[in-house]
């Protein structure tokens, strides 16, 4: 009898938190893991923004519990994770999403910027999943993802904070999946290239007379898909890292780039 791999797809029975979820990739993401049947649960830092994405959950016909808790502080995350198995059950997937980014030049940064986005960006997800190891070590199963970057590989002009951090957070994936894979604990990391979010918008915005911002001319250059990706695909590759059909895949970045990382770009 041929394997019906699409089961192998399947979360059903499993419950996903995703931080930072409240729009954006985070959103995008619980809702491919909500269209596999997992329970979504999501926080962020902001009420109106938990209230805003709650709506748009319902709309989407996803019963998502949203949770106010801001990843940096051990205590809560440790809090909520513990309302989540209370409200959900175990947490079987993390996504490790919430992140911020600071566009200044290294020479006129702060060490405190730099420090919160790198505590945001790297040392959160040191928090979140120290959170869930524990109960995922005796259950003998679970899923980490981390939302990585191209700045995991590449550096750019004013963005030493982030790159330093999704460069950790890289290898914070590669040293999670080491010391944990032997309770069948998968750690893996999604590498998003340039996708249109909120984060993004200064990137893409246009001039008074409609022109594109000359970066999001250059990224459309770079990218042989010719355009910026969406939310949305993010959804394929973060079912398949939550799922069955990747339990021997471990500690590998998987890039959703429309190809930018493989291309020199196109001649001017
Ligand atoms: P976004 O639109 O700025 O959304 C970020 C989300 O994170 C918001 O929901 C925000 O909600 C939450 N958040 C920020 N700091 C938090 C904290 N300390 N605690 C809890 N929640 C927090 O960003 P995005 O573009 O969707 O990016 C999401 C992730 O993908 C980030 O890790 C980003 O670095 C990464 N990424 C983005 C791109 C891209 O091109 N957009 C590409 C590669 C990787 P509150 O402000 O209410 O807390
Ligand atoms: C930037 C962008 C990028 C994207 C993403 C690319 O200023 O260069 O914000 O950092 O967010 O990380 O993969």
């Amino acid at each position: 009898m041929a394997t019906d791999i699409l089961k192998k797809f399947s979360l059903e029975g499993r419950t996903a938190l995703v931080t930072g979820a409240a729009y954006g990739i985070g959103f995008a993401i619980a809702e491919g893991l909500a269209s596999a049947g997992a329970r979504i649960a999501f926080n962020c830092r902001d009420r109106e923004h938990l209230e805003t994405a709650l709506e748009s959950y319902e709309s989407k016909g996803i019963d998502a519990r949203g949770y106010l808790c801001d990843v940096t502080d051990e205590q809560a995350v440790s809090a909520l994770v513990s309302d989540i198995e209370k409200d959900l059950g175990p947490v079987d997937i993390l996504v490790n999403n919430a992140g911020i980014i600071k566009r200044i030049p290294m020479v006129e940064m702060s060490a405190a910027d730099f420090r919160e986005v790198v505590d945001i960006d790297l040392t959160a997800a040191f928090i979140t999943s120290k959170a869930v190891l524990p109960g995922m070590m005796e259950r003998k199963s679970g899923k980490i993802i981390n939302i990585c970057s191209m700045m995991s590989e590449l550096g750019r002009e004013t963005v030493s904070a982030y790159a330093s951090a999704k460069g950790g957070l890289k290898m914070l994936t590669r040293n999670i999946a080491s010391e944990y894979g032997k309770y069948n604990i998968q750690c893996n990391a999604i590498g998003p290239g340039y996708i249109a979010t909120p984060q993004t918008a200064p990137l893409r915005e246009r001039g008074a007379d409609g022109t594109r911002h000359p970066f999001d001319s250059f990224i459309i250059a770079k990218t042989p898909a010719e355009r910026w990706g969406d939310p949305e695909d993010l959804m394929g590759a973060a079912v398949f890292l939550a799922s069955g059909a990747s339990d021997f895949v471990n500690g590998h970045i998987l890039y959703v780039d429309g190809g930018i990382l493989s291309y020199i770009g196109r001649q001017p």
